[in-house]
C-alpha cells in the first residue's frame, strides 16, 4: 500500500511515514453510520498489512470527531459490521491504534475512541454520553470500557448526565492520555511516532479492571444529582445495570450491556425521544413550509440586530442576541425606559456571574454589545429589527410603518406579539412580506422556543432569515400560521388550561389538578404556572385575543377574577394559591377555594369528587383535540411541529413525545371514544376534531398524517 489509498472519501487513508492516518469524512456531523463503519474495517485490515504502517492514528479533519452512532439506521437492522465489530478489529490490532478528537466525540464516537489503544483531544474538545437524552444506553461497550477508564462511579454520572466534558476534564480523568493545546493533528502524529519510536504496542481497555465498583449509596446520589432530567424516565435504570457489569469479565459485561441496549431502543421512553429529536430538526426547516427550493432561499448573514420597545420582553430579546455574539441596537422613544432597560440588562448578567455560569469579563463583553439607539432611524443598518413595543395594534402598526420607511426593502421586520394579528400589522407596511411574528417566550434569553407566526404574505426569504435567528441563537424554531394565539397558546387556551379551570368550578382545587398533572410528567402544573407568569398577564393576553376571536363563557373566569382582586401570583404573594414572606411555596388558599365555589354556583355547575385520573385524562385530551383542529385548520403544518412547541415551550414530557406522539401511543380510536365519552358527559366543547375521527376511522395516526401531509 502506498500512499492514498483509493476509497471514498466517507473514510480516507493516508500513509505519513511509520503512521496511518485514518480520517472519518462523513458530514455533517461524522456519524458511524454503515458505510463508515464498512470502510473502517476495510482500511484497518490493509494498513494492517502493510510491514511499513508502525501505528494508526483515527481522527477527523473536519471540526467534529464525531457525533456518535447514525440515529436513523436505530429503526432498521443495522447491518455488518457493526460497531462493537469495528472495535474489535481496532482493539485486536497487533498495531496500536490512537484516537484524536476534536470537537465533538459524542456515544458512539465515543466508544470507537474508547476501543482505541491511545487516545488524545484536543482541549476544547467536548467529550460525552448523550445517549441517555434518546432514552437508550450507550451499546458499543461504552458501559463496560468507561468504567475500566475513569472508574464507574465517575462513568455513572457522565453517562447519567449525557452532558459532554472537555477534553481537559476528560484528561484529569483518565479518559485521554494526552490533551492538545493547538494543533490536534501534529500533536497526535507525534503521539503516534512516540510510541513507534518507544516500542510501546496495543494497550485494549477491554484488559483492564474498574478500579471502584458501584454501591447503592453512590448509586442514590448520582440519581438524585440528575433527578430534574430523570424525573419520570426509566432509562437509568438500564444504564445502572449495564455498569455494574462491568465488573464481570469484558466478554460477559458487552454481551449484558448489548441486551439492554436492545431493550432501551425498543422503549416508548426512546421512541418518543428519538420523535422529538428529529421533529425539533424537521421543525426549523424552511422546506416543512414552503414549497420554495429552500436551498436556493440562502437568508443573509445576521450580525447585528435591533429590538424596538425596551421592556421586559424587549431587554430579554436584547440580552439573548448579545448572548449569542451579536450586535445589538436597542431603541425606545422612552429615555427612561432605555434606563429601566439597562438595569435589567445589567442586573441579569450580575446573576449569571453570581451563579457561577459566566464570568465577569463575559459578562461586560456582552453588556458592551448592547448600544441604546433613542432614534428609530438608527436602526436602519440593523440586519433584522424586532418590534416588542406593548400589545397595542395602532402603536404596533405606528411603529411597523415608521421602521418600513426606514429600512431597505429587503431586511426583515419582525412583531414579538403573542396575541396580536400579524397580518394586521403587516399591513401597516409596504413590503407585508417581510413581516413576520418571532414570539419568544419568557425569559427570551433562557427560552428554548421560537414560534414563528407568518401571514399569507411572509416571503420565504423572511422565514429563512427567522430560521436563521432561531439557530443564532440555539432555540428551536416552529413556524405557525398567524392565528387565535398561534400554536402553542391556542392549545393551551382552548384545550389543557381552559380544562384545568373548568375542573376547578366542578370540584377539583388547584393543588389536585397541580398535582395530578405534574405526577402526568409536565413541569408544573397550570395553576402554578399562571401564579408564576402573573394572572394578569394571562388575562391582559385573553382581552387582546378576544379582539380576533371571542370563546364563550366560562372560559378563564376564575384566573380573570383572581386578576381583579389582585390577586396576580407569585409577584403579589396571592394568586390561585399564598406565597408566604417572598417564598416561592404554594400554599393553598381557602378564599381561592371560595371563590371557585362562587363562580361554580353563579353558573349551576353542580360540584363534585373528581379524581386525578379523569383530570389528567381530560387536560390532555383535551391539548390533543385542539392540536388536531390547529393542524387541520393548516395553523401548523405537522403533528411534530406540535410535539416541539409542547415539549420546548411549555413543560410538555419530552419523554412522552409531545401531545400527538402520545395520542398515537395511545390509539386515536381509543382516543376519539373517550372524547366522545366527555362530549355527552359534558357537552359542546367537547367536540372531537374531524382529523382525529378520520384518522382513528381509518386506523391511522398523527405521524403516519405527517408522512403523507410531506408528499402533499
Ligand atoms: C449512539 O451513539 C449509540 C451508541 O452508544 C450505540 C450504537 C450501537 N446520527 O443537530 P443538528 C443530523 S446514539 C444521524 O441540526 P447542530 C441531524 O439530524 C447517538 N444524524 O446540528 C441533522 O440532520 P438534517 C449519540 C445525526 O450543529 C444534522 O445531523 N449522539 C446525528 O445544531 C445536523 O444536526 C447524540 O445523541 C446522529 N448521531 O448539532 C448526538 N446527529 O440536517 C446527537 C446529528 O438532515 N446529535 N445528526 O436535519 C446532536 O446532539 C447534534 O446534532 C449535534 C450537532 C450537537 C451533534
Amino acid at each position: 500500500m502506498n500512499g492514498e489509498i483509493a476509497v471514498a472519501r466517507i473514510v480516507t487513508f493516508d500513509e505519513l511515514g511509520p503512521v496511518g492516518l485514518i480520517c472519518i469524512d462523513n458530514p455533517p456531523v461524522n456519524a458511524i453510520s454503515h458505510s463508515v463503519r464498512l470502510k473502517l474495517v476495510d482500511v484497518i485490515a490493509r494498513a494492517q498489512k502493510n510491514p511499513g504502517i508502525k501505528a494508526l492514528l483515527i481522527m477527523s479533519d473536519s471540526e467534529l470527531f464525531s457525533a456518535g452512532a447514525d440515529i436513523t439506521e436505530f429503526n432498521r437492522p443495522q447491518g455488518e459490521p457493526s460497531l462493537q465489530q469495528v472495535q474489535t478489529a481496532i482493539e485486536s490490532s497487533p498495531i496500536p491504534v490512537v484516537a484524536a478528537m476534536r470537537g465533538l466525540a459524542l456515544g458512539g464516537g465515543l466508544e470507537l475512541a474508547m476501543a482505541c489503544h491511545y487516545r488524545l483531544a484536543h482541549k476544547d474538545a467536548k467529550l460525552g454520553m448523550p445517549e441517555i437524552t434518546l432514552g437508550i444506553i450507550p451499546g458499543a461497550g461504552g458501559t463496560q470500557r468507561l468504567p475500566r477508564l475513569i472508574g464507574a462511579r465517575a462513568a455513572l454520572n457522565l453517562i447519567l448526565s449525557g452532558t459532554p466534558i472537555s477534553g481537559l476534564e476528560a484528561k484529569v480523568k483518565g479518559l485521554v492520555d494526552e490533551v492538545a493545546e493547538d494543533d490536534l493533528r501534529d500533536a497526535a502524529l507525534r503521539f503516534c511516532e512516540r510510541l513507534v519510536r518507544e516500542g510501546r504496542g496495543p494497550r485494549p481497555t477491554c484488559n483492564r479492571t474498574a478500579e471502584d465498583a458501584l454501591d447503592e449509596a453512590e448509586i442514590a446520589s448520582s440519581l438524585l444529582a440528575h433527578a430534574r432530567v430523570l424525573k419520570g424516565r426509566t432509562t437509568q435504570d438500564l444504564v445502572i445495570e449495564a455498569i455494574k457489569a462491568s465488573k464481570l469479565p469484558f466478554s460477559q459485561g458487552v454481551a449484558i450491556e448489548a441486551a439492554l441496549a436492545q431493550k432501551s431502543l425498543a422503549s416508548r421512553e426512546s421512541l418518543a425521544l428519538r420523535h422529538v429529536f428529529f421533529a425539533e430538526r424537521e421543525s426549523g426547516k424552511l422546506s416543512g413550509v414552503s414549497s420554495v427550493d429552500a436551498k436556493r432561499t440562502q437568508p443573509p448573514a445576521i450580525q447585528r440586530v435591533a429590538v424596538v420597545g425596551a421592556g421586559t420582553m424587549g431587554s430579554g430579546i436584547a440580552i439573548a442576541f448579545a448572548d449569542a455574539g451579536l450586535e445589538v441596537l436597542l431603541n425606545d422613544n422612552d429615555p427612561a425606559s432605555l434606563i429601566r432597560s439597562r438595569e435589567i440588562v445589567h442586573s441579569t448578567y450580575a446573576s449569571g456571574v453570581r451563579r457561577g455560569r459566566i464570568t465577569q469579563s463575559v459578562a461586560d463583553e456582552r453588556i458592551r454589545r448592547i448600544r441604546n439607539a433613542p432614534a428609530l432611524d438608527e436602526v436602519a443598518d440593523a440586519d433584522l429589527v424586532i418590534e416588542a413595543v406593548f400589545e397595542d395594534t395602532e402603536l404596533k402598526k405606528d411603529v411597523l410603518s415608521k421602521l418600513d420607511s426606514v429600512l431597505p426593502p429587503e431586511r426583515v421586520i419582525a412583531t414579538n406579539t403573542s396575541t396580536l394579528s400579524v397580518t394586521e400589522l403587516a399591513r401597516a407596511t409596504a413590503h407585508p412580506g417581510r413581516v413576520l411574528g418571532l414570539h419568544f417566550f419568557v425569559p427570551a434569553h433562557a427560552s428554548r422556543l421560537l414560534e414563528i407566526a407568518r401571514t399569507d404574505h411572509t416571503s420565504p426569504e423572511s422565514l429563512a432569515t427567522a430560521f436563521r435567528v432561531a439557530k443564532v441563537l440555539k432555540k428551536v424554531a416552529v413556524v405557525s400560521r398567524d392565528a387565535f394565539g398561534f400554536i402553542g397558546n391556542r392549545m393551551m387556551l382552548d384545550g389543557y388550561f381552559r380544562e384545568a379551570e373548568q375542573l376547578l368550578l366542578e370540584g377539583a382545587t388547584p393543588a389536585q389538578v397541580d398535582t395530578a398533572l405534574e405526577n402526568f410528567g409536565f413541569a408544573m402544573g397550570p395553576q402554578r404556572v399562571s401564579d408564576l407568569g402573573g394572572n394578569d398577564v394571562g388575562t391582559k393576553a385573553r382581552v387582546q385575543l378576544f379582539k380576533r376571536e371571542s370563546r364563550p363563557d366560562p372560559y378563564f373566569v376564575i384566573a380573570d377574577r383572581l386578576t381583579e382582586m389582585g390577586r396576580l401570583g407569585q409577584k403579589t404573594g396571592r394568586g390561585f394559591y399564598r406565597y408566604e414572606n417572598g417564598s416561592r411555596e404554594a400554599v393553598p388558599d381557602p378564599e381561592v377555594n371560595n371563590l371557585i365555589e362562587k363562580l361554580a354556583s353563579d353558573r349551576g355547575i353542580r360540584r363534585r369528587e373528581i379524581n386525578d385520573q379523569e383530570i389528567v385524562e381530560r387536560c390532555i385530551l383535551s391539548l390533543i383535540n385542539v392540536g388536531a383542529m390547529v393542524l387541520e385548520e393548516g395553523i401548523a403544518a405537522r403533528a411534530a411541529n406540535i410535539d416541539v412547541v409542547w415539549t420546548s415551550g411549555y413543560g410538555f414530557p419530552r419523554y412522552l413525545g409531545g401531545p400527538m406522539f402520545y395520542a398515537d401511543t395511545l390509539g386515536l380510536s381509543q382516543v376519539w371514544q373517550r372524547i366522545r365519552h366527555y362530549q355527552e358527559k359534558l357537552g359542546y366543547y367537547w367536540r372531537p376534531a374531524t382529523l382525529i375521527e378520520r384518522l382513528a376511522s381509518a386506523s391511522s395516526g398523527f405521524e403516519q398524517w405527517d408522512r403523507t401531509s410531506a408528499s402533499r
